[in-house]
């Protein structure tokens, strides 16, 4: 596959609602798209980088930044048969995962799209849907939250997971668990916490959760070893997690049972397979974790979720939940029963609506080889 031209689009969705975690207040989701034009197919991936580095250290202009001046000009013009060739060209650059999976996304996309098969096919996933959840950010009020959390229980999501930070946790948790007392129930801190918190976690062990998502540092796997080991609740890690390394480390040491996957976290769906592997043979569960992504980065998440050990509901939500219009056809919607549709067509399985992709960009920029 000759890599003939390649594109990048810095774009800004709107969200249907603010999402307020530990790390402030999104109003709108800014990411890069990248478009990969080779052999007469046309391959899209998402760059989840954000317009602030509260999440990750990564945002839009780093990683424009490693993409136009080093992913790029590694690939640009070359003729190449797997993602591993590519991946060995640019294997000098380290970190700036979320640059890195944005291409390796399209590049996945492309060449499923030459061997006419589908992203999940090509990616080794057996499921035809998978269950979903649905992560809801901090609210003003118990009752504003227990009302939200109906509302997408009706919708039919198989679990709910809720932002926790200092003073907004034990008191949703428990009003949560007495109003749901049988439902997949978890919480996410993203790194609100220290050790000296422990008690707030021995108090959350007593409501049945399904597990609690990084409750400490976002680069710590030490410290959650100490804490794993005091709570029957599994912690599962996320922003500590950027690669097959530092989950062996984590796995090792119990500083978590369960893994949240996110592509852009580490690198790309080869990553990502790595992981969900290494996690299969250790008996982890493992899920897809998100990032507020555009239809076309929540294609790859859900081709990805596709793969067997992907066994726990993932943070994949119907397009309608995060923005009025998607950029992709068809949306994402889930069914009454709580799954979502595996797309079975070539690559991503989906259509870019150029029109609404063209609303959304706020700037753009293409190379030839
Ligand atoms: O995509 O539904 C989604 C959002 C899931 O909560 C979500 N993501 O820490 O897991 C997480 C957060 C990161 C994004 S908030 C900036
Ligand atoms: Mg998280």
């Amino acid at each position: 596959m000759k890599i003939e031209r390649i594109e990048l689009r810095h774009v800004k969705l709107v969200l249907v609602s603010p999402f307020v975690t530990s790390m402030g207040t999104e109003y709108d989701e800014e990411h890069i798209i990248v478009r990969v034009d080779a052999d007469g197919v046309t391959g899209w991936g998402e760059s989840v980088a954000e317009g602030t580095p509260f999440y990750s250290y990564e945002t839009v202009p780093t990683a424009w930044h490693i993409l136009r001046d080093f992913l790029i000009p590694s690939i640009l013009g070359k003729d190449i048969s797997t993602v591993d060739e590519a991946i060995a060209g640019y294997a000098k650059v380290r970190g700036h995962m979320m640059a890195k999976a944005g291409l390796e996304a399209a590049l996945w996309d492309a060449l499923a799209k030459t061997k006419g098969i589908s992203l999940s096919q090509m990616l080794g996933g057996t499921r035809k849907k998978i269950d979903v959840g649905v992560s809801i950010g901090i609210q003003d009020s118990v009752e504003g939250l227990l009302k939200k959390i109906g509302g997408y229980l009706a919708e039919g999501y198989k679990r709910i997971k809720i932002k926790i930070a200092p003073g907004f946790d034990l008191q949703f948790v428990e009003a949560v668990r007495k109003e749901f007392p049988g439902i997949l129930f978890q919480v996410d801190a993203n790194s609100a916490y220290t050790l000296d918190d422990i008690g707030i976690f021995k108090k959350m062990d007593d409501y049945n959760l399904l597990l609690i998502e990084q409750p400490l540092g976002y680069e710590d796997i030490f410290d959650h070893s100490k804490l794993q080991r005091e709570l029957k609740t599994p912690i599962c890690l996320d922003e500590s997690i950027h690669s097959l390394d530092d989950t062996r480390a984590a796995i090792e040491l119990d500083s978590c049972r369960i893994i949240n996957i996110k592509p852009g976290r580490v690198g790309g769906f080869t990553e990502s397979k790595l992981i969900h592997d290494y996690c299969a043979s250790m008996n982890i569960p493992v899920w897809c974790g998100g990032m507020l992504e555009s239809g076309i980065g929540r294609a790859g998440n859900v081709a990805l979720a596709s793969l067997s050990n992907f066994t726990l509901p993932g943070d994949i939500s119907a397009s309608k939940r995060y923005y009025k219009e998607d950029i992709v056809e068809p949306e994402f919607v889930v069914n009454p029963d709580g799954t979502m549709d595996v797309p079975t067509n070539p690559g991503i399985g989906v259509e870019v609506n150029m029109k609404n992709l063209e609303k959304v960009t706020v700037r753009s920029e293409s190379y030839k080889g």
